[in-house]
């Protein structure tokens, strides 16, 4: 039979549409309409399998699932044998210890002899363990905000990204314990031909987010300015020259990093530069 690999992606929930996006730019086509909770690719030897985020570090360890998308936060908590291949640079967030906004936050002694209600009971009693913290651990598996108004727990851990709901809760951060994001992960010792498959999917996923953080960059530049624009904007080997209908000018085509695009085009601009055109990139192959 002809290898292909399973992936376990989340079903639905803050994981799953940012996976499946960055499945499909890779050029990976898939149906995942009707609630199916198994569906093949009709031009990549892959199958989905659309599960709940807590199963997937099992299933992957297990072999049920060849790799996976789940959260940092998941895959330590729930600590089983899986290699991470890759960070994905979504779903970005961080789990933290917060407490009722009245209350006066001196420092971790805070917790000493405290109840703390939270989902990730692992990663709050290795942290607490390692800061030398006694505190009492209440699992609950949602809704993990409300516990101090209820008088369940003092304090809380859990997850934090913009922050407004540990606001809306009369809820403060005190402490940052974990810095999370989605990763890629794979079950141990695959044999090759499947272990070919992922390498294939990496270069793919390398090309997008390479695609992702840089822009393409096309300007107008007198030829007397060449020289300092062209060091501005090295590109990936050396930047495009070529002459411009117009006597002792060029247009010069260039890869600028996205995240130092606007400090660059200023000095490309104070350097003569002009016209100055910023494109997005589909896919990047260094
Ligand atoms: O049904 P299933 O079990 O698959 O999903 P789930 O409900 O367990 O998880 P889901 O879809 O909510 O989150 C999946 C993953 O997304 C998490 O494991 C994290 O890795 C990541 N992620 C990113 C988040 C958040 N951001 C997030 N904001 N997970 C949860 N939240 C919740 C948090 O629990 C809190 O209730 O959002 C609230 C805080 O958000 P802010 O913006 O108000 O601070
Ligand atoms: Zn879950």
């Amino acid at each position: 039979m002809e290898n292909i690999i399973r992936i376990a992606v989340q079903k639905s929930g803050r994981l799953s549409e940012d996976s499946l996006a960055l499945l499909k730019e890779c050029g990976i086509k898939f149906y995942n309409g009707g609630g199916k909770l198994k569906s093949p690719s009709s031009n990549f030897p892959i199958e989905f399998l659309f599960l709940r985020d807590d199963d997937i570090p099992g299933y992957v360890a297990d072999g049920v699932a060849d790799i996976g998308i789940v959260g940092e936060n998941e895959l330590v908590e729930k600590n089983k044998e899986v290699v991470t291949l890759h960070k994905l640079g979504f779903s970005k967030c961080r789990l933290s210890l917060a407490i009722p906004k009245g209350q006066e936050y001196s420092g971790l002694e805070y917790f000493n002899g405290k109840n703390i209600a939270t989902s990730y009971p692992r990663i709050l009693e290795n942290y607490l363990a390692e800061n030398n913290i006694q505190a009492e651990i209440h699992e609950i598996s949602g809704s993990v905000e409300i516990a101090p108004s209820i008088g369940l727990a003092e304090g809380i851990c859990d997850i934090v990204s913009s922050g407004s709901t540990l606001m809306m809760n009369g809820l403060k951060e005190v402490e940052k314990i974990f810095n999370s994001e989605a990763v890629l992960i794979s079950h141990k010792g695959l044999n090759g031909e499947k272990q070919a498959i992922i390498d294939k999917l990496l270069f793919r996923i390398n090309a997008v987010q390479t695609g992702k953080s840089n822009r393409y960059v096309l300007l107008n530049a007198p030829n007397g300015a060449l020289e300092k624009i062209t060091s501005l904007i090295p590109g990936m080997k050396s930047p495009t020259i070529l002459p411009l209908a117009e006597e002792g000018w060029s247009s010069v085509h260039s890869v600028i990093p996205e995240d130092q695009f606007w400090e660059v085009i200023e000095e490309l601009k104070d350097a003569g530069a002009q016209g100055i055109l910023v494109v997005p990139i589909e896919k990047m192959v260094i």
